[in-house]
């Protein structure tokens, strides 16, 4: 009787008490696909290519712009070959020239020599993408260093113009990056003050409205969202806690973003959803320079800011600029084929699936397989959780280095604190004290032999909920700098 009657608080009591409780922040259904996308490649690809500069100043002659062999098919090719899933291209850069032959403007590939000034790069490279199954986005400076408006209200409607374009003629977009950075010196977030001191009063707000009316599905990049944050960092790493949750009101991108720290962790009582994603480039520049081919980061490299970033609940987006042939330089490639075959083949054997999963409640042992099943979909909670604790037994001694787990973030994102004990036979092996895990938290430490696995929520926002326990044993090397 007082199995059935727990077995009723657990199963029936838990959908009430949930939905008596008030709501946390949840994703958005375009959010919770951006999340499952995990990571995209960034192309930076422009005049600065053909100049060997970071920053153009947005005087450089359109002709410059001259690509002797561009094949967006082979770019998506290399994207598929890394595992990403989509591609997001600087359609306009901070020096105001557009890869597309936009209206607006007099700096454009129209205005280049290549094609004869026929040739559009958004429409090859969406064209491109639709052809691999690849998501594409586009990045769009606000900081223009060319566009003679620039500086007066009129620029917000070039701006505005520009968007229309783009989901116009190159959709669907799955996400629009606006840059934050400015070096115009009195509205500069970077130290680098250079150029007219120019100061553009941005209309975010108009801008946000043409995109929601224009293309619902699209997620919006900015430092601060409104869908999407900055991690805080050009490096490629997420807190290891990391709330998806921001308050973001009263904040614009640029200097009127909130301290890098708090982009990088998150506000834990935000009242917005607003997940981090992580830029970082293959290379040190975001341009292609030649000096810089044997400067491309290594797959072990890559898959070290794999995990921390997608292995800290954020997203990667990895830069690989192609070069001024309009291709990826094979240097890039290998790197990238290489971290996929590193992805692919220390995830292919979970171990958790042939184990016994179990819940400890109030003394009753309960059968529960749902954290080990390898579906993202069957979740586990506990809403008294100091009263229960779940097992993973492996019914032989395991050695594992890695674990990955998961939160369904459709029911927002809840756990602050958590405990995994691992252990072999009566004996603790390790223990890891965890705060945050949204979509996904890698950890990886020194190869452990084990028999079990206990798992205990120690504090949540609200009831937490965990969807998978998946155990590995990775290579060594990629262990050395734990993600903990
Ligand atoms: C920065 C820019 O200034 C860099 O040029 C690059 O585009 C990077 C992704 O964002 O803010």
């Amino acid at each position: 009787m007082m199995k059935l009657i727990s077995v009723f608080l657990v199963w029936v009591g838990l959908p009430l008490l949930i939905f008596s409780q008030s709501h946390s922040p949840v994703p958005s259904k375009q959010q919770l696909a951006w999340h499952d996308m995990e990571f995209f490649l960034f192309m930076h690809f422009g005049p600065n290519t053909f100049t060997d500069k970071e920053w153009g100043e947005g005087n450089e002659k359109a002709e410059l712009f001259n690509p002797t062999n561009l094949d967006c098919r082979q770019w998506c090719r290399i994207a598929k070959a890394s595992g990403a899933k989509g591609i997001i291209i600087t359609a306009k850069h901070h020096d105001g020239f557009c890869l597309w032959p936009s209206k607006f403007s007099k700096h454009t590939v129209r205005e280049s020599k290549w094609k004869n000034g026929k040739g559009d790069v958004l429409k090859e490279l969406s064209k491109a993408c639709k052809e691999y199954g690849l998501k594409f986005g586009v990045y769009i400076s606000p900081w223009d260093r060319n566009h003679p408006d620039y500086g007066t209200e009129k620029y917000n409607t070039v701006f505005v113009n520009m968007m229309k374009e783009l989901f116009t003629n190159y959709g669907p977009i799955t996400e629009l990056w606006w840059d934050g950075a400015n070096g115009e010196g009195p509205n500069a977030r970077l130290t680098e003050s250079f150029g007219q001191g120019k100061k553009q009063v941005y209309d975010w707000r108009r801008y946000k409205e043409t995109v929601r009316k224009l293309s619902p599905n699209t997620v919006i990049f900015s430092d601060v969202g409104p869908d999407i944050r900055w991690v805080g960092n050009e490096q490629g790493y997420a807190g290891t806690t990391n709330w998806n949750n921001l308050n973001i009101e009263g904040f614009t991108p640029g200097a009127g973003a909130p301290p890098a720290d708090t982009l990088n962790m998150g506000n834990i009582h935000g009242i917005h959803w607003v997940p981090a994603e992580c830029d970082v480039s293959i290379r040190p520049g975001w341009f292609y320079h030649e000096q810089e081919d044997d400067k491309v980061k290594s797959p072990e490299k890559l898959f070290e800011l794999y995990l921390k970033s997608v292995g800290r609940g954020a997203n990667l987006l990895l830069n690989v600029p192609p070069d001024r042939r309009g291709l990826i330089h094979s240097n890039d490639s290998a790197s990238l084929v290489g971290f996929n075959k590193l992805k692919e083949e220390n995830f292919k054997y979970n171990r958790s699936v042939t184990a016994r999963g179990e819940l400890h409640y109030k003394g009753v042992v309960y059968k529960n397989n749902k954290l080990i099943d390898g579906k993202t979909i069957t979740a586990e909670s506990l809403p008294d959780y100091h009263q229960g604790v779940f097992w993973i037994k492996f019914k032989q001694e395991e050695k594992i280095n890695c674990i990955v787990l998961k939160e369904p973030l459709e029911k927002g994102q809840q756990i602050k604190s958590i405990k995994i004990s691992l252990v072999n036979g009566y004996e603790l092996v390790k223990e890891i004290q965890l705060t945050t895990i949204g979509h996904k938290r890698i950890l990886t430490f020194p190869v452990q032999n084990i028999s079990g696995i206990r798992i205990e929520f120690e504090d949540a926002k609200q009831v937490p909920f965990l969807s998978e326990v998946e155990t590995y044993l990775i290579e060594e090397k990629l262990t050395e700098n734990q993600n903990l």
